[in-house]
């Protein structure tokens, strides 16, 4: 049998290391840090069922969300993972109200500063459908021997050094760019490395899939319903109606996206006039993504990646995935100028 050349992220990243001769390295070991945490995640979730982490943990979060007890456990583990590495100075996750100062003695000398989504899309987990990490990486401003400040946090997502993701589903993948391109890593289990499998991801311009959580049809503003009725309609130059695929949990859903071409919305509604999905840790990384990857990722009004973040949690609407699609989608909505919500 011919063996397949197998090329494992230790050995993709100390590569991509090696084209810049004054690389410290530093980021690359952050980036171990998140593998062994991934592996780890990856094991829990994977036994999910047979033993008592299924269910609610019986708290509420910052965001007023009920807590899976998997949530916790995946929040714990990428944080455990991080401050004992020493190889950031800072973390910002879903799960807590307050940036995450680490105080050990490697990583009061660490740049950079970690934005994580420890468990996307936990409404899932009970039901076994795919769930996800992502995860967002800014260098400080502030001198690395001081305190990191609030200002070195709430950056825009153009600071972006690294931003990327875990998808826990049929195989466990690794998808992430470092503003040169994105990479996907499938997780051979039996030798316990993410390999790489996805090179040079890049997303179809055009795309026949629209992910929205139609339930929510009469929050949306009109400029919203009038593209969902064009996804519907009938044209064979434009390959409609498009498919209505749609997972509840954002990784699932964008990246199928990305491999297949479509397009993501999460708008404004009545209740959540700034939509539900958090700038620092969903929108932000993903847009990174999908514009390494030739895509788009906009409120509906300003592109993500421009947006000065005013808190740690601040929610976005988003409109993200290939380029025409989105491009389509954001005309019709800025065309209803009232956009009566
Ligand atoms: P979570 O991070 O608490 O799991 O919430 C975010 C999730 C996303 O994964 C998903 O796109 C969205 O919430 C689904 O929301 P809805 O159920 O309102 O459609
Ligand atoms: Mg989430």
């Amino acid at each position: 049998m011919k063996t397949k050349k197998v090329t494992t992220i230790s050995q993709f990243i100390s590569e991509q290391q090696m084209q810049f001769p004054d690389a410290t390295g530093d980021l690359s070991k952050l980036f171990l840090d998140i593998i062994i945490a991934a592996k780890i995640v990856n094991r829990d979730i994977r036994k999910a069922g047979l033993v008592d982490i299924l269910g609610t943990h019986g708290s509420i979060n910052v965001q007023g969300e009920e807590v899976k007890k998997l949530d916790v456990i995946a929040n714990e583990e990428y944080i455990a993972a991080l401050s004992l590495g020493g190889d950031c100075c800072a973390i910002l996750s879903e799960e807590n109200e307050d940036i995450i100062r680490i105080k050990n003695p490697g990583s009061n000398k660490s740049k950079y500063i970690i934005a994580i989504d420890p468990l996307d899309g936990s409404s899932n987990i009970d039901v076994n459908a795919s769930i996800g990490t992502i995860f967002s990486i800014y260098k400080r401003f502030s001198d690395v021997h001081d305190e990191v400040t609030m200002d070195d946090c709430l950056q825009k997502g153009e600071n972006q050094i690294a931003a990327g993701y875990i998808i826990y589903g049929s195989s466990t993948m690794l998808v992430y760019s470092t503003g040169n391109g994105v990479n996907g890593f499938t997780l051979d289990s039996s030798i316990g490395e993410f390999c790489l499998s996805h090179p040079n991801i890049k997303i179809p311009e055009k795309g026949s899939i629209y992910s929205i959580n139609e339930g929510n049809y009469n929050e949306f503003p009109d400029g919203v319903k009038n593209y969902i009725s064009y996804c519907k309609e009938n044209d064979k130059s434009t390959k409609r109606p498009y498919s209505a695929r749609y997972i509840g949990s954002l990784i699932a859903d964008f990246h199928r996206n990305l491999l297949r071409g479509g397009i993501f919305i999460y708008p404004p509604t009545v209740k959540s006039p700034n939509g539900k999905l958090r700038l620092m840790y969903e929108c932000n990384p993903l847009a990174f993504i999908a514009e390494q990857a030739g895509g788009i990722a906009s409120t509906g009004n300003e592109r993500i990646l421009e947006i000065i973040p005013e808190k740690l949690h601040q929610r976005v609407p988003l409109f993200t995935g290939s380029k025409e699609m989105v491009e389509q989608a954001i005309e019709m909505y800025q065309s209803n100028s009232v956009q009566s919500i």
